[in-house]
């Protein structure tokens, strides 16, 4: 590997288009060589004005082909696996979009062949740990400036879902992003989960009970609520409040914007360029397989307490030596 990473990215929709235009124009030491969808009309929409990008249909024709050093991969989660699998066998560093895959068997699977492969090669694309917001809290909880952090209060607001959009994308499309958030930010796994739903939205679908307050407790005690609000109807805004035992320090309250590609244009920016930036030195910063593995494990006990209103205990399976 020289100095420019050869990116394939899988996945020419939202989130593929959305990178592959980054790509091209912000980051650094790093080209977009290949772009696999199924849907080659859209792939080759997404290469336009590209100079040297390939258009490939099937991914494995790809990988035999050599047309790429690392792989970004943004389809939906139900199809990571099978890219997943592969690109580590061939040692390749991979960015994958939340979720890592879409329930925690295969999860597992994908730490297991990093710890075969005896290397990290995974970074997942939970970009709000790039956020300047969410690192000034994570930078006040390890300082200890305020005090030990005791709580976090959050709001997750989208302008609308997709008609498909159901209660357990509530959990696992959206509230993901702070499973992830709150182990990055607390430094700690999280134990239980539970979710309640009250008076319901006329915007919301029948399979969907929204707006919603998701009870989070972390191993070491601290409490979080995260209130979603996914048909609200005016806009995108995602705030984290940290409540310190001297002081309490909100981020993103002045941050409404129209969706989240606006809202975490340069969190995205910094994640994939320290992506790329890690993988040329043959290295993996950021949220690794394992975080992605725990994030999903999240969101099975948050889908079981959203279908009983429980409160559900996360279960985890023991931390491997390499993400120690
Ligand atoms: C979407 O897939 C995202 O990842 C957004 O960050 C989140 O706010 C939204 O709810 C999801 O649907």
């Amino acid at each position: 590997m020289d100095n420019e990473l050869r990116i394939g990215v899988v996945g020419a929709g939202r989130m593929g288009y959305d990178h592959i235009k980054r790509i091209h124009s912000t980051i650094n030491n790093a080209a977009v060589s290949a772009v696999i969808d199924i849907d080659e009309e859209k792939a080759k929409q997404a290469v336009e004005g590209i100079e040297g990008a390939q258009v490939f249909t099937n991914f494995e024709t790809a990988l035999e082909a050599d047309a790429f050093d690392a792989v970004l991969i943004a389809t939906p989660g139900f199809l990571h696996t099978p890219v997943l699998l592969p690109s580590i066998k061939k040692g390749l560093p991979i960015l994958c979009e939340k979720p890592l895959t879409t329930d925690s068997v295969s999860s597992w699977e994908i730490v297991q062949a990093e710890v075969e492969a005896g290397k990290r090669l995974v970074q997942v694309g939970f970009m709000r740990r790039f956020d300047a917001g969410y690192q000034q809290i994570r930078s006040l909880v390890e300082g200890c400036e305020h005090g030990e952090l005791l709580q976090l209060s959050c709001e997750h607001i989208n302008p609308d879902v997709p008609a498909s959009y159901t209660g357990r994308n509530l959990i696992d499309d959206t509230v993901v992003h702070e499973f992830d958030g709150i182990r990055f930010l607390t430094g700690e796994e999280i134990k239980n989960v539970q979710v309640r739903a009250g008076k319901k939205s006329k915007y919301a679908s029948a399979d969907l009970n929204d707006p919603a307050q998701v009870l989070i407790e972390t191993e070491g005690g601290i409490l979080v609520t995260v209130n979603t609000h996914v048909v609200s109807q005016y806009g995108y805004a995602v705030t984290t409040k940290g409540i310190f035992e001297e002081k309490h320090v909100s981020v993103g309250e002045d941050q409404v914007c129209e969706s989240f590609e606006p809202r975490f244009v340069d969190a995205y920016d910094a994640e994939v360029q320290a992506w790329v930036d890690a993988s040329l030195t043959g290295t993996q910063v950021g949220p690794s397989a394992w975080d992605g593995y725990a994030a999903v494990a999240c969101c099975e006990a948050g889908i079981e307490a959203e279908a009983s209103g429980k409160i559900v205990e996360v279960s985890l399976n023991q931390k491997p030596d390499l993400y120690k």
